[in-house]
């Protein structure tokens, strides 16, 4: 551990404000966190910096397609980037956005510092560009396609101001052999090598056809170009040109996708070299997740999104997934599937059960308080060392990043707890006084395992690991508790366990599945807002922010529109809650030719008894779609009354026929 707080900063990528947060990005900054509470409990002095890139011409674009001016469009999407990462337990200790005044300043200085130390010269510029990468590709002919992206290159030639990028071959090579851990994996370390050995071309570094970006002071209409502009938000998340007062620089470690390493490893050291200022420690590349072997992309319309996910197994369920299923570095596929089965077995059934079992025989026997070992046996000893060995394994594998790893280790401590209790059964010791005593050894060795597992897991399983932890009586908050003083046999006897819960409750996998793609569906293509409430949108989605900024399409119909609607008055025959959807009802409505199931999010506003009987207007032609896996096959027409849209029913004052379509 070290003396005294040992400072480390590390980042994600500053993910693009034209698209809305998918699995892949949820992967990276849950890493960060990963890494972020780990190095906390070694001790650590720790900054996370993520944050928005708002600049370039896909912002432009996608401003322009939703009819506000840009920097309100950005403002949306880096609030909506924000509010996931909070809602989903992973809030950054530096949000940057690339629009911050002090960014601006920051890359402009850095600039500043680079021209002069003459390393910026002015020039002209034809290239292939892909737009969509904001990046020109070297070595393209006129009519090739993008070779990240697949996307068609353009043509583009500009007045630029270029950074001699070519003076660095040689410093950087020196640097990457003099720094062997700068770019890791080693294999990704070797590419770039190769790919600096090749020679390297000035690079241009400011624009004049695009108009959103940071000025290039007293250069206008020079802007800066999209990667000299976003990696420097590192260093302005963290004082910018004052960044010796903070303390963080040189970053420790940016944690990137396999597809920026190149800015990352080339540039960006580069950029420093020529500002003399100090180069990162290090950057990890890791790879994909794809689906379908694909790697998503909106675009492809084969995103997974991290919400649904979180809503149905909860956000430790899906962090374990992401860091359990694949190795780091490397691609891994992702799939509902595995998703599902590693919660059920690892999660429900491995940890969830050993804890409450633990805990439930603690509760029966011994009054709810941690007993008293005595005299251990063979076997006792030997779960002992199992977990013992498993700390030094576990740390270490954490500091390596080799997180699969070190969660294969808790849970095989975990398998063999189970196996123990198994074999020891302790419910099947009687009452005398060598059965008690007996008894108290195999539940404290338990409890303590479990107490080793808590601390172990808590970087990925912050949540869970801590109810088991003051499940076992531990007062001192587990994200305070410095791990490097954690031994066994240090479980005090007699500490009042908490009240028993059920950790992870068993799913089935079909249903899971069709939930958590029901609601991935309403967050993609959300109910607009003259429905029902949208039965499960959380407020201010990503999805929704970004429907809120579209454009509106045309503010009058034509009748023939209008006819294309077939709304008819229906009345309610039977309304019930749905279980773990708690804005939703789930509704049999007659509408004259057929009874139809049709869900509606009035929940939260009306007592499913007091519908029966009801008549309402249904629109009946709506195709039928899932709610929260549940089958709608019409839509309850309804007002959406007061800033919060409670629901108010449509009705009518007069006798009306059930059936009649209102025109
Ligand atoms: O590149 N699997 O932003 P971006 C794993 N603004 N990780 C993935 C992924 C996937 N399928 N998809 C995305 C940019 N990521 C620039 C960065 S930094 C100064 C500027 C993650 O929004 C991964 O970390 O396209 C990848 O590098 C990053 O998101 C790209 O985010």
């Amino acid at each position: 551990m070290p003396d005294k707080k040992e400072k480390f900063y590390l980042t994600t990528p500053i993910y693009y404000t034209n698209g809305l947060p998918h699995i892949g990005h949820t992967y990276t900054t849950v890493v960060a966190d990963v890494i972020r509470r780990s190095k906390r409990m070694r001790g650590y002095d720790v900054v996370m910096t993520t944050g928005t890139d708002e600049h370039g011409v896909n912002v432009e674009r996608a401003a322009k397609k939703a009819g506000v001016p840009e920097s309100e469009f950005v403002a949306t999407m880096a609030d909506a980037w924000r509010t996931l990462w909070d809602e989903l337990g992973i809030p950054a200790d530096e949000f940057v956005r690339t629009t911050d005044l002090k960014h601006v300043r920051t890359v402009q200085w850095l600039f500043k510092l680079c021209r002069g130390n003459g390393y910026v010269y002015k020039g002209h510029y034809t290239g292939q560009y892909c737009i969509y990468d904001n990046a020109f590709v070297n070595d393209a002919k006129p009519g090739d396609n993008c070779p990240d992206c697949g996307r068609p290159l353009e043509t583009v030639t500009e007045e630029n101001y270029f950074f001699k990028l070519s003076s660095f071959q040689k410093p950087l090579l020196d640097f990457y052999k003099k720094n062997p851990d700068f770019i890791q994996p080693d294999t990704r370390r070797n590419e770039i090598i190769s790919f600096v050995e090749g020679g390297l071309k000035d690079l241009s570094i400011t624009r004049t056809t695009i108009r959103w970006g940071i000025p290039v002071p007293g250069e206008e209409p020079h802007v800066f170009y999209v990667w000299f502009d976003a990696l420097t938000a590192y260093l302005s998340a963290v004082g910018g040109p004052d960044y010796e007062k903070r303390g963080y620089w040189p970053a420790d470690l940016h944690l990137v996708g396999k597809d920026i390493i190149r800015f990352h490893t080339v540039y960006w050291p580069a950029f420093l070299m020529a500002a003399m200022l100090p180069v990162p420690k290090q950057v990890w590349a890791h790879g994909w997740f794809l689906m379908d072997a694909a790697k998503m992309s909106k675009s492809k319309g084969n995103v997974v999104l991290p919400r649904p996910i979180v809503n149905m197994l909860g956000m430790d369920a899906l962090r374990y997934f992401l860091l359990r299923d694949v190795v780091f570095g490397q691609d891994g596929n992702f799939s509902y599937d595995a998703l599902v089965t590693r919660y059920n077995s690892d999660l429900a059934n491995g940890l969830g059960n050993l804890a409450s079992r633990t805990v439930a025989l603690i509760q029966k026997n011994f009054a709810g308080k941690i007993p008293k070992p005595a005299t251990f046996k063979s076997q006792d000893e030997a779960l002992a060392k199992e977990a013992q060995n498993a700390i030094g394994e576990v740390l270490e594998n954490f500091d390596k990043l080799s997180f699969a790893r070190a969660l294969e280790t808790i849970w095989t401590v975990i398998a063999a707890a189970d196996k123990y209790l198994t074999s020891e059964q302790p419910w099947a010791l009687g009452n005398s006084e060598a059965d008690q005593v007996r008894k108290a050894t195999v539940l404290w060795t338990t409890a303590e395992l479990l107490r080793i597992v808590a601390a172990l897991a808590f970087p990925v399983l912050p949540d869970s690991a801590a109810k088991v932890w003051t499940l076992l009586g531990q007062s001192e908050a587990l994200g305070k508790f410095e791990v490097g003083g954690l031994r066994w046999g240090q479980l005090a006897p007699g500490a009042s366990l908490g009240k028993a819960q059920t950790l992870f409750p068993r799913v089935d996998k079909t249903e899971a599945i069709e939930r958590i793609e029901a609601m991935a569906n309403e967050e993609l293509n959300p109910t607009p807002a003259t429905h029902a409430p949208a039965a499960n949108a959380p407020a201010a989605t990503g999805a929704s922010a970004a429907a809120a900024a579209a454009p509106a399409v045309s503010d009058k119909i034509g009748i023939e529109d209008f006819a294309k609607v077939e709304m008819r008055v229906g009345q309610i025959k039977t309304a019930e809650r749905i279980v773990g959807a708690d804005k939703l009802l789930k509704l049999t409505v007659d509408i004259g030719t057929e009874i139809r199931q049709i869900c509606a999010g009035i929940a939260q506003y009306y007592e499913p008894e007091s519908l029966i009987g009801r008549k309402v207007a249904v629109v009946v032609n709506l195709a039928p779609r899932k709610l929260r896996g549940v089958e709608s096959n019409g839509m309850i027409v309804a007002a959406s009354v007061g800033p919060e849209g409670r629901p108010v029913l449509t009705g009518f004052h007069e006798e009306v026929e059930v059936g009649a379509r209102l025109k």
